[in-house]
């Protein structure tokens, strides 16, 4: 991925797929900690902490991770605390529930205004914790707690996500919103992949979280050529 042109790795010890195994903080941190001391060690590239989990948080800074990836936006006990303590930016995303329910029937009436809402409240939670705006990186969380007219609607109209003055990270790659959009299993998901990541750079987001970085740079890379022409 790094020699693919990955600027950051995204490294997690507890899956947030519907129906996934809880994992205690002990063994999250076995899983994590090493991986983050490795990839430190090896490569030149930004180390994101993918985790909810105060503990991990610390000891993964402390091991040289640069981000804190938290799909959960903080809201774990002792979470807000420890990630303003690492002094790292901070990934928040939208999420309803846990993701072992975050599936059973969720409801908005604008999912658009309501997750620009929750994450302008989660700002102004970190702020109170002592982090600042200016490490904070917004996420809408695309397939947590959406249905699939929910996902594409919050996709149409993400620009309004920019308001709230923060980078966006996109993360839809493989993702169940492509499967259910064009009737493909994860092997086949590739070209709608590519497809929201080039719409997603054109509705502003700066960051975006893939599994298939070669093809996706190439993405980033066309549009930037365009954008730069006369
Ligand atoms: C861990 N993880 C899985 N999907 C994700 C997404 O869309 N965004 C972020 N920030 N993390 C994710």
């Amino acid at each position: 991925m790094v020699s693919a042109g990955a600027t950051l790795i995204d490294v997690g010890g507890e899956s947030t797929r519907p129906g996934a195994r809880a994992v205690s903080p002990l063994e999250e941190l076995e899983r994590v900690a090493p991986i983050v001391e490795l990839i430190h060690r090896e490569l030149d590239v930004i180390i994101s902490v993918d985790t909810s989990t105060p503990a991990v948080m610390r000891e993964a800074a402390r091991l040289g991770a640069g981000l804190i990836n938290d799909v959960r936006s903080l809201r774990r006990d002792g979470a807000l605390d420890a990630a303003a303590a690492t002094g790292l930016p901070v990934c928040l995303m939208h999420m309803l529930g846990e993701p072992g329910d975050m599936q059973d029937n969720p409801h908005y009436a604008d999912v658009t205004l309501e997750v620009g809402e929750f994450l302008s409240r989660r700002m102004e939670q970190c702020a109170a914790a002592g982090i600042a705006a200016q490490r904070i990186i917004l996420d809408p969380g695309f397939g947590f707690a959406k249905s699939l007219q929910h996902n594409l609607s919050l996709f149409k109209h993400m620009e309004a996500l920019n308001e709230l003055g923060r980078p966006l990270l996109v993360g839809v790659s493989r993702k169940s919103m492509i499967g259910q959009a064009l009737n493909r299993p994860v092997g086949e998901r590739l070209h709608g992949g590519l497809a929201l990541a080039a719409l997603a750079v054109v509705k502003g987001a700066k960051i975006l979280r893939v599994h298939d970085v070669a093809e996706t740079i190439d993405v980033v890379r066309m549009i930037a050529a365009v954008e730069s022409a006369e």
